[in-house]
This record gives structure tokens, sequence and C-alpha cells, in this order.
């Protein structure tokens, strides 16, 4: 672990034994808690997780910021009063963590947030539901998620469902190909949609089990400095049907174009537009793909803790 000298960094006890004696640790984030699921899932979600992580034979570690201290391994009461409405947490990408630390702030971390505060600890694999990438208004806004920037920057395998469907897909798998960021799907040749089992783009690449997910990794550690994504689609029969979809996208769009979000507003946003238009149901399949996300970082953590000795 890295020597913090300018920043309180908390690590619960189970969190560094786990670390100190080689065993998976998962690094789970904390925006999709606070900012992108509706209460009280979030909170039944965010510990589903923690147990998936735990059946995986691994040790999770929930990462947020409270009063400017960095926590590695939440409590669940502390999760619980950082998701707190009242307690206004903020959503910290990679950059803003410093800010919260020096000024004693409250956050939750993005995936971008969470790998940067987890390469640093010594923890190098993470789950969430669908890694941000490219909106679909870029030529107008640019705005691209510095999950990818920060995935170009750290050595960290991380589970997710793909990116958001929210996204322009084909542009973010340009993005993550510029980057070098790896790739793979895990038992499936097309790149998952998040809501959707397949997002109409094939995958170059695939794993088949836990152990071969460890050793590419392992492999790729040896010759490059970047992230690695490993892609799981959400169960074919528990994918949000397409027609609704496509008609609960262009709802958000069209909601997220009334309200003139911006910035790290506009993904909140369309994510609470499609559970409304829905009457939660995507708020069900990202419970489902989250979990399964999080079950499956803990087994291939495990495998690389395995491979490691
Ligand atoms: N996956 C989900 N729900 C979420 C997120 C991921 O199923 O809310 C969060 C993650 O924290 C991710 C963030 O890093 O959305 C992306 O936000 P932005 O597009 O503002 O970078
Ligand atoms: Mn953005």
């Amino acid at each position: 672990m890295k020597n913090f000298r300018n920043s309180r960094v908390k690590v619960c006890d189970e969190v560094a034994a786990a670390l100190a004696e080689g065993r998976g640790v998962v690094a789970l984030e904390t925006t999709i808690v606070v900012h992108g699921l509706p209460a009280p899932t979030n909170l039944e979600v965010a510990e589903q997780c923690e147990d998936a992580v735990r059946a995986g034979g691994s040790v999770p570690a929930t990462i947020g910021v409270i009063n400017g201290e960095v926590v590695v391994g939440l409590r669940r009461e502390e999760l619980a009063d950082l998701a707190s409405p009242d307690r206004h947490a903020a959503k910290l990408s990679a950059r803003d963590i410093a800010m919260a630390v020096a000024q004693g702030g409250d956050g939750a971390t993005t995936v971008a947030g969470t790998i940067t505060v987890a390469r640093r600890i010594g923890i190098d694999v993470m789950a969430t539901g669908g890694l941000g990438g490219v909106h679909r208004d870029v030529r107008e806004s640019f705005d691209e998620s510095a999950d990818l920037s920060a995935l170009s920057r750290n050595q960290v395998l991380v589970v997710a469902s793909g990116v958001k469907s929210i996204l322009d897909i084909g542009a973010t798998l340009e993005r993550l190909d510029t980057l070098g960021v790896a790739v793979a799907g895990f038992n499936t040749t097309r790149f998952p949609g998040f809501y959707q089992f397949d997002s109409g783009f094939p995958l170059e690449w695939s794993l088949t089990s836990e152990g071969e997910a460890a050793a590419a990794f392992l492999a790729h550690c040896d010759f490059s400095s970047t992230g690695f994504l490993v892609a799981n689609p959400i169960a074919q029969d528990r994918q949000l049907d397409a027609d609704v979809h496509d008609r609960a996208l262009s709802s958000a769009l069209a909601q997220a174009k009334l309200l003139g979000v911006s910035g790290k507003d506009v993904t909140p946003v369309l994510l609470a537009e499609f559970a409304r238009y829905t009457a939660g149901v995507s708020v069900r399949v990202n419970r489902d793909l989250v979990v399964a996300n999080a079950s499956l970082a803990g087994r291939i953590a495990t495998a690389v803790a395995e491979a490691r000795v």
C-alpha cells in the first residue's frame, strides 16, 4: 500500500487482513448507491453485492469519503449515512477525491474515483453495473466519462455489464481501444448493453472461466499499465424488453434535455427517468446485473489471488 502522507485513509480490518494475506478483495463503488439507484433498493443492492463478493470467496471493500476521510470497507451504518438525502454526498470522480479530502467533505465514488483509490491501496479488482462512456450528444457536449481515462491509467480489472445503454456504445468501444483498455466478454462474444444482453456490437475476445480471466489479467499486467474490462451480460431472460428499452431511452434523453442538465448530473437523471418510465423494471434489471457482476468479480479476485502464489 502507498504511504498516504497528506490524506486520512481508513482501511477496515477485514480488508487490511485480506490484503496482507494475499486473499481476493473486490472494490465496490458508492455512486451507484447514492446517485444511481432509488432508496430503499440502493442499500439492499449494496448489501447484496457485498454478500455476492463473499460467496465468490473474496472480501468486499466498499469505498467512499466521509468527513474528508477516505474509507475502504464502509460499514453498513456509514453507507446508510452517506446515502441519506440530507447529507448531499458529492459524486466523486478521480479528480474530485483530493478536494473532498482537503475540504473535509462527504462523497460517493464513481468507477473512476473507486479505482483511483483501490489501486493505491493494492486492490485491483472492482465490480460495477455499467461503465460510464461517451454520451450520445458528444459532438455538442464533449461529455465522455472519466471512467475511461481512469481505466487508461490504472491497472485494474473491472467487471461490468458493458457500458450504460444511455451512451454512444460504438464510440465508447472506440475510445476504450484508443486508450489501450483491454475488453473481453465473459461467456459471450457480444458486447453487453447494460439493461440488455447484447448491445449489437461484437467482441474480439472472450473468456470462459474465472481462471482464464485471472490468467488474462495477470498477463495484461506484464505488458500494460492500463485497465481490463470484463464484460458480463445480464442473463437473457432477465433483460429489459427491447421496445420498452428504446422508448424509455427516448423519454430519458428528452427529460435530460428538458431539464438542461450537464456534467455529472446527466447520468443520474437518465437512470432516474428509466426507472420512472419502466415503473421500476429498470431498477430490477440494474440490481440483477450489478449483483451478478459482484459475484463474478468475487470469483475472479479469488482466482487472481490463487494464481499469484
Ligand atoms: N453503474 C450503474 N449505475 C450507476 C453507475 C454505474 O449501474 O449509477 C455510476 C458509476 O459510478 C459510474 C458512473 O462511474 O455511473 C458514471 O457517471 P458519469 O457518466 O457521470 O461519468
Ligand atoms: Mn460526464
